[in-house]
């Protein structure tokens, strides 16, 4: 069950019941599976309502009761709440059931507890750019004091409409508790707001707050220009304004920055989506992320308003039998949508997808900053990682910060302990949002003290625990080169240089599939794409065109912090190929229990599981530059080395250690013909080849152990 609200009227007519039945519902809940959630029921006329922490209230309507059971439905065909009862009458517990999914919380108190939500007032406006555009804003601003207070921006491309006093306390809630004048605003040409929205508008070459040139315009200058209205028209604002968001927002906050208004105090960019080309959304390494860009593309320039569709067959299927990026585009109606046709038109990293980098442009620290980011984010994990390291070094006052936990793409805002299957111990979004994120702004917005990080605060995956760094990466770990060795052996120590190598064949007629099928579309219902990175890698180990490496049981444990680099001696037979790199954490099996005496047991979810903890591919013809690719000389050996990004892991003593090598992840990545094509986009049918693929002695991950802490 998520954090989200629920609040639940009862009909007593409906349930034949007393009032004296109803009181048997009052009390407190404790979620089974997410134990941070307790949901408070209570009783109040002929109405029971039930709220949590992080969630407002919502009617219910009595359906139907048994002596043993009581059931509940939630309006707007919301969710239905079933009540058990034991022969003695007593309540015991409710189940949460929607779209399948049943969520259990046993009854704890018979003493409910009210959340904390501050009343918001809402207000609308249209808000003059310098060019004459008009964007769209919700203003909320709490009505229990009259105090100058901060502004909190949101801009986004999303939408804002739904924005009121309940949606800033369930999302923000303990911003929304220290009380600003949150400002949430539609981007230039979406939604409500007008003007042209570019995807990821380049920023102008002028930042002249007097120009009304229209080419003078971007995001930094629509914010700019926002805050100045805000200031002058706002009333008891107290002159600060912070600027937060996630992904598409999160790259917004980041132009917040850029040329700021010197109203702007703090930032936090959270999983920014920063160069959509080198490693962010649309490509990694250039590698065209199709299925992504695809749905991201269809759902974003279709219409003013985001409408992600979903797909009627498996994503894997759809795209196979479509052939080329080109003909999937061709199929699903996107020719003429502005960045598919870029995505066909600059394929190579050139100056459409340069002038719409954000990092070079991050050359000063102009107002203390906050990146945020998940180590399993699906789609922006390169970015914040990017941006801390290109400010740090400018970083004197010691104004810039980063936090990377155990998250998919903006996770931390929820309230679980959980990804997917595996289990932190604890909700460690409530963490970074109570201890980090709030002090932050209150810090920087408002003057309190109670701020203090040091520059980089990590949630450590296998040892479960938040640990803080003076730099990033750490300074205190050493190299360690881990050798794909013969026999399929993963080792510290150097093999022999005497041209042994691992060897597949990789077929574009049958690629390996990213994740589990059916593959649905990215944001349809439903859609596993959220945890994908998290996903068990067992079925890819005994394929064919998959080769693995694994190390022997750990005897003791090996904790890697900082950037992993993949250094791969490889050799194609075609002239084109895609290298992709997983390190992978396997988890002991029983027997292997029993091998590592010391070992806690390990629960049957996880017994033998293979987790993915730093992995990106790499498309070969990019190998000496990304704007001039070249063909690989068919079957010479040539180095890939590229990084796998930033890991804070501890691999156990009594796990082992995997590396998979593979040269198809499909649907997400376009799969790469394997014969060097001008413009793989429009590869024709006849250029997809079988290539034998053959990984030499000497490649190796280059890990940045940790000296024991
Ligand atoms: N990751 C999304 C995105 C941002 C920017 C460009 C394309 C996609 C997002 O979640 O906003």
């Amino acid at each position: 069950m998520s954090g989200v609200a629920l609040v639940l009227i009862l009909s007593v007519s409906a349930l034949a019941a007393s009032q004296g039945d109803l009181d048997r519902f009052v009390g407190q809940y404790r979620d089974v599976d997410e134990p941070d959630i307790v949901l408070s029921v209570f009783h109040t006329g002929d109405h029971l309502t039930i709220e949590t922490a992080r969630s407002a209230a919502t009617g219910l309507k009595a359906e139907a009761a048994t002596d043993s059971e009581a059931k509940f439905k939630a309006p707007d065909n919301g969710p239905e709440f079933v009540f058990t009862i034991n022969a003695a009458g007593d309540v015991t517990e409710v189940r949460r059931e929607e779209q399948g999914a049943a969520a259990y919380a046993t009854k704890i108190s018979a003493t409910p507890e009210h959340n904390h939500f501050r009343h918001y007032n809402r207000e609308e406006v249209m808000i003059p750019m310098r060019d004459g555009v008009k964007l769209h804003a919700i203003i909320l601003r709490p009505t229990d004091t009259k105090e100058p207070l901060p502004f909190l921006m949101q801009r986004t491309p999303y939408g804002v409409e739904g924005s009121t006093s309940d949606s800033i306390n369930e999302e923000y809630t303990e911003l929304a508790r220290s009380g600003y004048i949150f400002v949430m605003e539609d981007i230039r040409g979406r939604y409500e707001s007008e003007g042209q929205f570019v995807m990821m508008r380049p920023l102008a070459v002028h930042h002249d707050p007097n120009s009304a040139d229209s080419r003078d315009v971007d995001e930094s200058t629509d914010t700019y220009d926002t805050v100045a209205w805000l200031l002058k028209h706002v009333p008891s604002n107290n002159g600060r304004l912070g600027v937060l968001g996630v992904s598409y927002p999160g790259f917004l906050a980041t132009e917040a920055g850029i040329d700021p208004n010197p109203a702007v105090k703090a930032i936090s960019p959270q999983a920014p989506m920063t160069d959509v080309w080198l490693g962010d959304d649309f490509f990694h390494n250039g590698a065209f992320r199709q299925s992504y860009g695809y749905d991201y593309v269809l759902g974003m320039e279709s219409s003013k308003k985001a409408t992600f569709g979903k797909l009627d067959e498996d994503a894997y299927t759809y795209f196979l039998n479509a052939g080329s990026a080109a003909a999937a585009g061709k199929k699903g109606g996107l020719t003429e949508l502005p960045t598919w046709k870029a995505f066909l038109k600059n394929p190579t990293y050139d100056a459409y997808w340069r002038a719409r980098a954000v990092q070079p442009h991050l050359t000063s620290v102009t107002v203390p900053t906050l990146e945020v980011g998940g180590y399993w984010d699906q789609e922006d994990m390169w970015g914040p990682q990017e941006q801390f390291a290109m400010l740090k070094p400018h970083d004197t006052k010691h104004e810039v910060f980063m936090v990377l936990g155990p998250w998919d793409h903006g996770q931390w805002v929820h309230t679980t302990r959980h990804l997917g299957v595996l289990n932190f111990g604890s909700a460690t979004g409530d963490t970074f949002r109570q201890r980090i994120e709030a002090p932050f702004f209150a810090y920087y917005l408002k003057g309190q003290p109670g701020f203090a990080l040091k520059d980089v605060a990590s949630f450590q995956t296998g040892s479960d625990r938040w640990m803080r760094y003076d730099a990033w990466p750490p300074k205190d770990t050493v190299e360690r080169d881990l050798y794909l060795g013969a026999g399929h052996m993963l080792s510290f120590a150097k093999p022999k240089d005497d041209g042994a190598y691992a060897q597949y064949v990789s077929d574009p007629a049958h690629p390996v599939n990213y994740r589990k099928r059916p593959i649905q579309a990215t944001y349809a219902p439903g859609s596993k794409w959220y945890t994908w990175l998290a996903e068990d890698q067992r079925p890819y180990d005994r394929r064919p065109d998959v080769a693995v490496w694994t190390s022997r049981v750990l005897t003791h444990d090996v904790t890697v912090t900082g950037n992993v680099i993949a250094d791969l001696f490889a050799s194609t037979s075609g002239t084109d190929s895609d290298w992709i790199v997983k390190l992978i954490d396997v988890y002991p099996t029983a027997p292997d229990v029993a091998c590592a005496p010391g070992q806690s047991t390990v629960i049957p979810a996880m017994s033998g599981y293979q987790l993915m903890i730093a992995e990106e591919i790499f498309r070969g013809r990019y190998r000496e530059s990304f704007e001039h690719p070249e063909a690989i000389p068919a079957n010479k050996v040539e180095e890939y080395k590229y990084s796998l990004h930033a890991a804070d892991h501890v691999f156990k003593a009594g796990h082992r250690i995997m590396v998979q090598v593979q040269s198809t992840w499909f649907p997400l990545y376009d799969r790469n013909p394997q014969t060097f094509v001008p413009n793989i986009m429009t590869a024709k049918p006849q250029d997809y080849v079988k290539a034998t693929q053959r990984i030499y002695a000497g490649s190796h991950l280059e890990l940045p152990v940790a000296e024991a802490r």
